[in-house]
């Protein structure tokens, strides 16, 4: 795969909100990345990519950087077989300067997904010691496509945990809409305060914790088909979610306690195959838009907060298949979507610096970020 840096498809098509000319470049042009799908920073100046194949590697976020280093390496332990599993999220803890705990996503040999808790090395900040692994959460996925992925702290401090409905397509074992299974969800745990036999709390409320009816306790939101990235916005504390879609829409949920996003009762707005399309509680859409075999697969993204002022407060997410990158309008009734680009990049996730600034990962292995003439 290229990572298209010289190719004229991914010259500006749109001027931005506010007329200035934005650009796409390589954030780090000596730097390459086997297979990236995600981008964090831990509060300083150095920067996370995660390598599907089960690698971190960390570096100084800087476009003249020339190397990166090894920060954690668990491909002994990663599976990466379907083209959707392998190391797939990482987040740090929002106390990490002090207690230098950090947390991934990644599915095993097994076909499980494990949530895993990492320290990093006492005496060097940019090594993590696979030894140090805690597992705290696990669970079996039935197929090995959707999977979610992505981890984030929220406002509140808890982690978030997005899980896809298990896989193969149309949901056949029903898992979106059933509580009594994590796939389907966004989870959210309590990694400071673990109780009972758990490695982790239940946040007193989660919407089904103490509940006696088998739902499980770690779920936030359910009705999820592939929850693929999501973010907080840094501003407003909300939860934004790229879900990918079935055959006919992609859609950007944002995310309530206890909500139910509606897979597979529905697809976006429609109902999906059912007898019973009954709509009674579910929440729709922020924004879809149609899979068209060119728009196929959406990457959630971000609500751009940084330096350019013009994409300041708009969602900017993307579509894998299609390399296209959009900025949405974050809150309105009826959200302007503007194309921004027209790339020929395959688009797996976004990600941002310690100042905010907006970085995204092209699975043919470069790290893009916006810039303006
Ligand atoms: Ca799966
Ligand atoms: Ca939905």
């Amino acid at each position: 795969m290229t990572s298209g840096c010289e190719d004229n498809s991914n010259a500006p098509i749109f001027s931005g909100p506010d007329g200035d000319s934005l650009q796409i470049v390589e954030a780090f042009p000596l730097l390459d990345f086997n297979r990236p799908v995600d981008l964090q920073n831990n509060g300083d100046a150095n920067l996370f990519v995660v390598e599907q194949r089960g690698v971190v590697q960390v570096f100084r976020s800087d476009p003249d950087t020339e190397n990166t280093n090894i920060f954690l390496d668990i491909t002994s332990v990663v599976d990466d077989r379907d083209k959707e599993e392998g190391l797939l999220g990482l987040a740090f803890h929002p106390d990490y300067s002090q207690n230098r705990y950090f947390y991934t996503n990644y599915t095993t040999s097994s076909g499980t997904t494990r949530i895993s808790r990492f320290e990093v090395d006492a005496q060097n900040p940019l090594v993590a010691a696979p030894s140090s692994e805690l597992v705290l959460l696990e669970f079996t996925q039935p197929f090995g496509n959707h999977n979610g992925g992505q981890l984030a702290f929220g406002p509140d401090g808890y982690l978030y945990i997005a899980v896809g409905d298990g896989g193969s397509g149309g949901d056949p074992q029903g898992h979106g809409q059933n509580t009594s299974t994590l796939l389907g969800s966004i989870l959210r745990i309590d990694v400071d305060n673990p109780s009972g036999n758990l490695n982790y709390g239940i946040p007193t409320d989660n919407p089904f914790a103490g509940n006696q009816s088998g739902a499980r306790e770690e779920i936030f939101a359910y009705g999820l088909r592939n929850p693929w990235r999501m973010s907080f916005d840094i501003e407003t504390g909300l939860l934004w979610t790229g879900d990918v879609g079935q055959n006919e829409f992609e859609e950007i949920d944002i995310i309530e306690n206890g909500g139910n996003y509606g897979w597979r009762i529905m697809e976006a707005f429609d109902c999906f195959q059912s007898a019973n399309c009954d709509q009674s509680g579910l929440i729709k859409p922020y924004y879809h838009y149609k899979n068209d075999n060119i728009n196929a697969s959406i990457t959630g993204g971000i609500v751009y907060r940084s330096s350019i002022v013009s994409l300041t407060g708009w969602y900017v997410y993307a579509d894998y298949a299609s390399g296209r990158i959009w900025a949405l309008e974050s809150v309105s009734t009826t959200p302007e979507n503007l194309l921004l680009f027209d790339s020929n990049l395959r688009i797996t996730s976004f990600g941002r610096d310690n100042l905010g600034e907006v970085y995204f990962c092209s699975h043919g292995g470069k790290i893009y970020k916006f810039s303006v003439e």
